[in-house]
Parts: structure tokens; C-alpha cells; sequence
């Protein structure tokens, strides 16, 4: 190939990949607005971790060998929708969905799936809401609507998933048959520490609301 040919794949493919950078950086400022509201106006913050990637070249030429299709950054862009990816870690199941429903409610997002594998856990036990939302990206060539998957967990979903990714490489995913029972009985006891802590939640502010009450009522008095 020439030299000029070269040079203008190169400023193509790092421009497609810095799409995806500001399409995070889009994200992230949404997050942390709300993050911030959620701190200085209520009592709670649904959010406690957040963390972003860009997909490596590498995985991404491996989905699409994987799924078929050609090369070019046009079908790329159309077919794998989690080359920009967040992960937003919570304290409760609750959390999850109210957080899909404040980043649903933005009028620059658009929804482009949801893949709810809270209420239909993947087979070996993975439990997360993967949004996948379209933001746009504007740089100086124009407007680009760039896809970002979002992915919403508990933090109890998290440390599985993170344990359940080291050990599926560690085995090259071909993890023994008494590991993957192992860890789909780990994935439920998380479903029940998830459900008794939400319990607790609750209970924790329904004294508190109770305590309010009767302070406004002695107060009155
Ligand atoms: P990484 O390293 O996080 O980038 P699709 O995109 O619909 O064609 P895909 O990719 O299977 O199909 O989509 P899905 O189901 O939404 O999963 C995408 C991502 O979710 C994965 O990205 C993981 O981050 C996470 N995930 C899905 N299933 C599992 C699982 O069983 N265990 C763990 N630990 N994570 C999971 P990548 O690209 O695989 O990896």
C-alpha cells in the first residue's frame, strides 16, 4: 500500500476509536451529575463505583471473527456495540433500575437495548441490566451517534462477575464442570445477600421515616 494510504487508514482508525473515548467521557459527566445530585440533595447515593474502557483492538477484531462480518469501520460501528463500555456498581437491586430509569428519561440517549440478565440470569448465574444506549458525539467532521454499553450491577454481582472472568480465563474457558456448579450455587448465595441487604434497606429507613415523624409530631406539640 502507499505510504499517504497507510497514513489516512491510521488517522481513520485512531479517530473511530477516539469517537468512542468521548462517547464515554459523555457518559461519565452524566454519571457524575447524578452522582453529585444524589450527594448534596438526598440522603443517598445510589451509585458507588463507576468505571469506564474502550475495547482493545484486539477483542474487538476477535467479536467480530467470532460473529463473521467484514472489516470495515462502518460495520464494525453497526454490529459491535460494546466497543465503549461502563460499569456502574450499586448497593441495591433497586438501585439498578433507578438508575436505568434516570439515564431512559434523557433526551439525548437513545435506548437501543436492554438486556435484563437480573430477571433472566445467564445459564452459569451472570445477573447484570446491560443498557445500551446511542449518545451523541460531535466532532469536527459532524455529528456521530456512537453506541456505549452500560452495564448496571450490584456490587455483590460484581465480585462474582469478576471472580467468574478470572477463572473462565484462567481455565481458557473450558472451566470443569464442578467449578461452573460452584459458581452458579456462589451467584445465588450473592442473589440472597443482595435481597436480605435490600431487606435491611428497607427496614433501616423505614425507623428512620418513623423516628422523623414522630420528631415533627413532638415538635408540634
Ligand atoms: P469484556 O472484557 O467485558 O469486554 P452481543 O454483544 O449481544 O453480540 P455479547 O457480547 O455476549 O453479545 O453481549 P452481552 O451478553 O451483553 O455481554 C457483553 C459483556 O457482558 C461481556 O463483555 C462481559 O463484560 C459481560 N458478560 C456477559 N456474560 C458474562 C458472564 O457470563 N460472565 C462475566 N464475568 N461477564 C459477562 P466481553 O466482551 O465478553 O468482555
Amino acid at each position: 500500500l502507499p505510504i499517504d494510504k497507510i497514513k489516512e487508514m491510521k488517522n481513520e482508525i485512531t479517530r473511530f476509536m477516539m469517537m468512542y473515548r468521548f462517547a464515554i467521557s459523555e457518559i461519565e459527566t452524566k454519571i457524575d451529575i447524578l452522582k453529585d445530585e444524589f450527594h448534596f440533595l438526598h440522603d443517598y447515593n445510589p451509585i458507588e463505583n463507576s468505571i469506564s474502557r474502550v475495547k482493545s483492538p484486539e477483542s474487538i477484531m476477535k467479536k467480530l471473527y467470532r460473529k463473521g462480518g467484514d472489516l470495515s469501520l462502518q460495520y464494525i460501528k453497526e454490529n459491535i456495540k460494546d466497543i465503549a463500555g461502563i460499569r456502574i456498581t450499586c448497593s441495591f437491586v433497586s438501585d439498578i433500575y433507578r438508575i436505568c430509569d434516570l439515564l431512559q428519561k434523557q433526551s439525548d440517549l437513545k435506548i437501543i437495548e436492554v438486556k435484563d440478565y437480573i430477571k433472566n440470569p445467564k445459564p452459569n448465574g451472570y445477573k447484570s441490566l446491560h443498557v445500551i444506549v446511542e449518545v451523541p458525539v460531535f466532532m469536527s467532521h459532524g455529528q456521530e451517534d456512537v453506541c456505549v454499553e452500560i452495564q448496571i450491577r450490584t456490587i455483590a454481582m460484581d465480585f462474582w462477575a469478576s471472580l467468574e472472568h478470572k477463572i473462565y480465563y484462567k481455565f481458557n474457558k473450558e472451566v470443569p464442570l464442578s467449578f461452573l456448579e460452584e459458581l452458579k450455587e456462589a451467584a445465588d448465595s450473592a442473589a440472597l445477600l443482595d435481597a436480605k441487604m435490600e431487606r435491611l434497606h428497607h427496614e433501616v429507613n423505614a425507623i428512620k421515616h418513623e423516628k422523623e415523624d414522630s420528631d415533627d409530631l413532638l415538635g408540634e406539640i
